[in-house]
């Protein structure tokens, strides 16, 4: 890895910063204790927390209109590395990597596992990729991949997602992820029950090719690239098919895939009441899947969408372990930056639902005291807890200020003088 001098600035930050942060730390915890909470089982529990970082979202996004990649873009799968390993530096909560295959092929399995042990990174699910054809590819998808209606069609995807089966294998992930665009643009264009059946028959066909103790994550999504109708298109038709193909086939739920004001944080209460919440991509969203910052615009939502997990947590439901991601596309920002800020977001609605009063929030409930269970849930989120995820950063060898070390660091600058720049500017999201 590039010797930017990490440990260095870092001790410059904690001889500079600590004593600041002991100090609102300090406050913090009396504050907590006046109401009847332990400090220290807070912060256990947010040391514990792991949110994958997706490989596609180290390099600048776009949209179908335009893209402006900035200095120092990763080529390649190994610089795309090299960035997550600084992210994991200085956030320290994002220890995996979500590779996109083919996007992120790699010649030698092996060799990309050694690359990334030696940056401390491991590999989270794997996604599949039958939403765009490939050169040479000998069927095309532009009709769709697992529900297509040809049945040569369905194959080579069911392939192809074997295929990213065997390279998670080889990397050490434990889980495969597949979002699908099949979906219709015209009335009548799909057959809607033929469809989902097909879809579901080629789900099966990768279901039986899980390696023990692999999950399998199905991602919906309401519409685009097809803007009439989707094979896949929301949250009951997920349960369905998790339901259908196997009890390690599960539910992914992806922030901006829903339509406008949908409840997200009940979504994920009947998934995990159904026992078929299986992860989360985050971001966050105004109108579409806007991909956008997790927690830029709807910090309460990702809120109430970890009270939710963290009741279930507490009430140690079986086999409740959902797989945390971020999946964002950065068109304007630093994408290293914004995907540190965004998981140290993620970060910060864990620990405030983790001050949730449960006790007295249930007791509100059963009293149909509305006001005051808004109340309770309030006083978590307004809850300033940056002491508690600066603390979990240093504990583990990261930054008090991750955006500020980084920019200190000069790291962008440093690897736009060994990356030429990205001259692509069409459009699409990576
Ligand atoms: C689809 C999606 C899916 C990925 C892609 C990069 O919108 O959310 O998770 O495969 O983005
Ligand atoms: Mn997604």
């Amino acid at each position: 890895m590039m010797d930017i001098g990490w440990e260095g600035l870092l001790e410059n930050e904690r001889r500079r910063d600590g004593a600041a942060l002991e100090d609102d730390y300090d406050t913090l915890a009396r504050q907590l204790a006046r109401r009847g909470i332990d400090i220290a089982a807070i912060q256990a529990r947010a040391s514990a927390l792991a949110v994958a970082v997706p490989s596609w979202g180290v390099a600048t996004g776009g949209t179908r209109f335009a893209r402006f990649p900035g200095p120092g873009e990763p080529r390649n799968i190994f610089e795309k590395l090299d960035d997550c390993a600084v992210i994991r530096r200085l956030v320290t909560i994002t220890p995996e990597v979500s590779l996109h295959i083919p996007w992120d092929e790699p010649d030698s399995p092996a060799a990309l596992r050694a690359y990334a042990t030696d940056r401390r990174l491991g590999f989270g699910p794997i996604n599949s990729n039958t939403f765009e054809d490939q050169p040479g590819q000998a069927q095309s998808y532009k009709f769709g991949s697992l529900s297509h209606t040809d049945a040569a069609v369905r194959e080579q995807a069911v392939a192809h997602n074997r295929h990213c089966i065997d390279i998670g294998v080889a990397l050490g992930a434990r889980a495969h992820s597949v979002w699908i665009g099949d979906g219709g643009n015209f009335p009548g264009q799909l057959h809607f029950r033929r469809a989902l059946e097909r879809y579901l028959d080629s789900l099966r066909l990768i279901y039986a090719a899980l390696p023990p103790a692999w999950r399998l994550f199905i991602e919906h999504k309401l519409y685009e690239p097809a803007f009439y109708s989707t094979v896949l298109n929301d949250w009951g038709v997920s349960y369905y098919c998790a339901r259908e193909t196997g009890d390690r086939a599960f539910s992914l739920v992806d922030f901006g895939h829903h339509a406008p004001n949908v409840n997200i944080e009940m979504v994920v209460a009947r998934l995990i009441q159904f026992g078929k919440l299986g992860g989360f991509h985050f971001n966050d969203s105004q109108y579409g899947d806007d991909d956008l910052d997790a927690g830029s615009l709807k910090p309460f939502q990702l809120f109430l969408v970890f009270n939710e997990l963290v009741d279930a947590a507490d009430e140690g439901l079986p086999g409740f372990d959902p797989a945390y991601m971020l999946d964002q596309s950065h068109n304007v920002t630093d994408p290293i930056e914004s995907l540190m800020t965004s998981a140290v977001e993620v970060h910060r609605a864990y620990v405030q639902a983790c001050l949730v009063d449960r006790t007295a929030l249930a007791g509100y409930q059963a009293r149909n005291d509305a006001l005051m269970a808004l109340a309770t849930l309030k006083q978590a989120f307004t809850t300033d807890v940056t002491p508690i995820l600066a603390k979990a950063r240093v504990d583990a060898g990261g930054a008090i200020d991750p955006v500020a070390v980084y920019r200190a660091s000069g790291y962008r600058q440093q690897v736009a003088l060994g990356r030429p720049a990205d001259v692509r500017r069409g459009g699409g999201i990576v």
